[in-house]
C-alpha cells in the first residue's frame, strides 16, 4: 500500500492525490505537517512525499511519474513520446515558472507577513512574461494540455487557482484574468476525483489553522 504525506491544504500534496484518485490506485494518508517530515523520506523537509513497499519518494512531479509507471492505466501521458513531452513541458511551466514565482508573494497574500516592496514589483514583471508563455502553449480545450486529462491537469487544478488568489491578493488584479480559467475549473469539478480533493481540502482547512495557532504558541 501506498502512503501519502503532506496535509491537504498542499497544492503540491493535492496534486499528488488527485493522480492517485484519477488513477484509481489505492493509497492512504497521512497526516504530515512542514517542520514534522521525515528526513529520511523528504530530505528538504517538503511534502507532499510519498511512502512506497519499496521506500520513500519526494518531489511531486517525480511521484506522479512513478505512479504513471506503477499503473499505467487510465493513463494520464500519451503513448507518443513528443506528446508526452509537451504535457511535461506545460507542468514544468506552470510549476517552475509561474507557482515557485507566485510563492514569493504567498507569506503576504496568505500568511499574514511581509513581502518587500522589491520582491513584490520584480515578481509581477516576472509573472506577468511567464504567464503571456505559459497561455502560449496552454490550450484549455478543455483539458491543459488538450483534448485529454492529463498529468497537466493534476498541477494545473490546484496551482492555476492559488496563483490568481496570489496575484489579486497582492496587485488587486487576477493576473490569469484573461485565460479561461474559470470555465476549465468548471469542467474539472465534474470529476469525482476533484470533487473528493477539493471536498477534503475543504475539511483539512480547520485542522491546519488548528495546527499554526498551536506552533505560534508554541513559538512564543
Ligand atoms: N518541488 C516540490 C515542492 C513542494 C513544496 O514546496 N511543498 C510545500 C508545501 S505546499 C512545502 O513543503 N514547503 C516547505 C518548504 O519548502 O520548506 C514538489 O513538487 O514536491
Amino acid at each position: 500500500m501506498l502512503t501519502l504525506c503532506g496535509f491537504g491544504v498542499s497544492n503540491y500534496y493535492n496534486k499528488v492525490k488527485f493522480a492517485l484518485l484519477e488513477k484509481g490506485i489505492a493509497f492512504e494518508e497521512s497526516t504530515t505537517y512542514v517542520g514534522e517530515t521525515d528526513p529520511a523520506c523528504s530530505p528538504l523537509g517538503k511534502v507532499p512525499y510519498l511512502r512506497t513497499p519499496q521506500g520513500p519518494l519526494s518531489e511531486s512531479a517525480v511521484i506522479l511519474e512513478y505512479l504513471e509507471q506503477l499503473q499505467p492505466q487510465p493513463a494520464l501521458l500519451p503513448t507518443e513520446p513528443y506528446a508526452a513531452a509537451k504535457v511535461r513541458e506545460i507542468s514544468t511551466y506552470i510549476e517552475l515558472h509561474l507557482e515557485l514565482e507566485a510563492r514569493k508573494l504567498y507569506p503576504q497574500a496568505f500568511f499574514g507577513g511581509k513581502v518587500s516592496q522589491d520582491v513584490i514589483d520584480r515578481a509581477a514583471k516576472v509573472l506577468r512574461k511567464h504567464i503571456a508563455a505559459f497561455s502560449s502553449l496552454a490550450k484549455f480545450s478543455p483539458y491543459v494540455a488538450g483534448d485529454t486529462f492529463t498529468l497537466a491537469d493534476c498541477a494545473a487544478a490546484v496551482h492555476l487557482p492559488v496563483i490568481s488568489m496570489a496575484t489579486r491578493q497582492i496587485y488587486g488584479e487576477d493576473f490569469l484574468q484573461d485565460l479561461p480559467i474559470k470555465a476549465y475549473l468548471a469542467t474539472l469539478a465534474e470529476r469525482p476525483a476533484m470533487q473528493r480533493v477539493s471536498a477534503d481540502r475543504k475539511a483539512a482547512n480547520q485542522a491546519y489553522q488548528d495546527w499554526i495557532a498551536r506552533v505560534s504558541i508554541s513559538r512564543k
